[in-house]
């Protein structure tokens, strides 16, 4: 560990550059000061320097964490994000930022061909896991006044409602996902069979990402090769949504995606509920319902759900984060999140750091590269939320325990190398700081 990096008691005191490096300060500011520092007025940036532009599930984590510094913020978070839903009702993983200044990101606006959302902005034509109706629950639970709450309930609602058909055309009860940076777990070990019977075209490979990390700890070209083949053929097809999940050249199901959609889906019912909004709460119930008996359905006998390639109709039977987002699905069997708990805990998934992103024990186990090893905050966070919804709550004051004991050592950083909890990635990345903030100031 680095100088500058030392630190103190968990949750106490701490070294870290946001501005300047060599300042203590408590975690808590710390948090609050990295969501600042990557703060666009409207949305959070990821991390300014790396990803200059809007993310989805990172800007529904920075809502959560925005809900402890300034509730008004984290609801104009989830405005910018569900104002850019596309005309499927698809809310994209990307929204660019005409006015980033930094290096070019790539994949740029115009690889994605000429998708504009409804409001202007350039926008990817792919989604990303749906944190946002946990969010939208989190901020009301805070907040239950804002006025646009009613406006994000119904976009939100739209957007369960594109996922669970237009993105279902098989009738799988789940959504499919099209790329796997749909799963935000992006270069997972899962995905690479799939993506390996992807075509690769001639196009010459630019990549943004290694300008500002270290390629040891990214994907690989070839896994950018794939992810921007797989770009094309969306573009190729004008983004016809419902065509890429029944014939595109990468169709997935993914049991952390599906299970925080399904979280999501019971958030969004609950809010529903609580202002009178009964349709959408009545329909979000249904859909929780229908995606906890499609997961059930294709459980192994130990009731664990595996990723699964629809092209092939194999399981991908890799133990990864996205395995053990299954806490999440609202009504888990006690003997299931019994069972998740002791993987995350104790199990191939335990880190003193958090949750791995790929189980010890798998021969595709890089420690250090990105989300085929390293431990993850928002996992573990959502993996503490999940289990604490699941009456698990030593279990989930756990998790939580390492999370922080994780950013007290190292920082905000992007992720973790899951045995030492030095810090790897972006410097000052904000849903470790807005899930700090969350775990910080937990009471259930
Ligand atoms: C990572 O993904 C982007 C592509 O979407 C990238 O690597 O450039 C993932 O960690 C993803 O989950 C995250 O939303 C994004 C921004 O933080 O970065």
């Amino acid at each position: 560990m680095s100088a500058t990096n030392q630190t103190t008691t968990a949750g106490n005191s701490h070294e870290l550059d946001v501005a300047s490096p060599s300042v203590a300060i408590p975690l808590d500011a710390l948090a609050a000061e990295t969501l600042r520092f990557n703060d666009a007025g409207d949305f959070t940036y990821p991390d300014r320097t790396q990803y200059p532009h809007q993310w989805n599930w990172d800007s529904a984590f920075a809502a959560i964490g925005w809900a402890h510094i300034d509730p008004e913020r984290g609801f104009r978070e989830l405005q910018t994000l569900l104002s850019a839903q596309d005309t499927h009702a698809l809310v994209p993983h990307i929204i660019y930022d005409q006015g980033a200044v930094t290096a070019p990101y790539r994949p740029l606006a115009s690889d994605w061909g000429p998708i504009i959302c409804p409001n202007g902005r350039s926008i990817s034509g792919i989604t990303q896991p749906p944190v946002a109706g946990i969010a939208l629950r989190y901020l009301f639970e805070r907040d239950g006044d804002n006025d646009c709450v009613r406006e994000l309930l119904t976009r939100i609602a739209g957007w369960h409602h594109f996922l669970l058909t237009q993105r279902d055309p098989l009738g799988m009860g789940e959504p499919t996902l099209i790329h796997p940076w749909e799963s935000g777990r992006d270069n997972a070990a899962e995905w690479d069979g799939p993506l390996a019977r992807v075509a690769v075209g001639p196009q010459k490979l630019m990549r943004g990402d290694l300008e500002h990390a270290v390629g040891e700890e990214r994907p690989t070209d070839t896994d950018y090769a794939h992810y921007m083949a797989l770009v094309e053929a969306g573009k190729a097809s004008r983004w016809n949504q419902e065509l890429l999940a029944r014939t595109g050249p990468f169709r997935v199901l993914d049991p952390g995606f599906s299970s925080i959609l399904a979280a999501a889906c019971m958030d969004l019912a609950e809010v529903a509920t609580a202002i009178g909004s009964v349709d959408i709460a009545q329909t979000s119930r249904a859909q929780a319902d229908q995606l906890k008996m499609a997961l059930a359905g294709r459980a192994d006998s130990a009731g664990i759900v595996w990723p699964h390639d629809l092209s092939t109709g194999m399981d991908l039977r890799e133990l990864s984060a996205g395995v053990a987002l299954q806490a999440l699905v609202p009504g888990v069997s006690r003997k299931l999140a019994t069972r998740i708990a002791e993987i995350v805990l104790d199990g191939p998934l335990a880190s003193p750091m958090g949750v791995r992103s790929l189980a010890i024990d798998s021969h595709m186990l890089e420690p250090l590269r990105y989300w085929r090893g390293p431990v993850w905050s928002n996992v573990t966070w959502l993996c503490a939320h999940g289990l604490e919804r699941a009456g698990l709550h030593d279990e989930a004051a756990e998790l939580r325990r390492r999370q922080l004991a994780c950013v007290a050592h190292s920082g905000m950083r992007e992720y973790f190398d899951p045995i030492s909890g030095d810090g790897l990635g972006a410097k000052s990345f904000s849903w470790t700081a807005a899930t700090t903030l969350a775990s910080l100031h937990t009471s259930y």
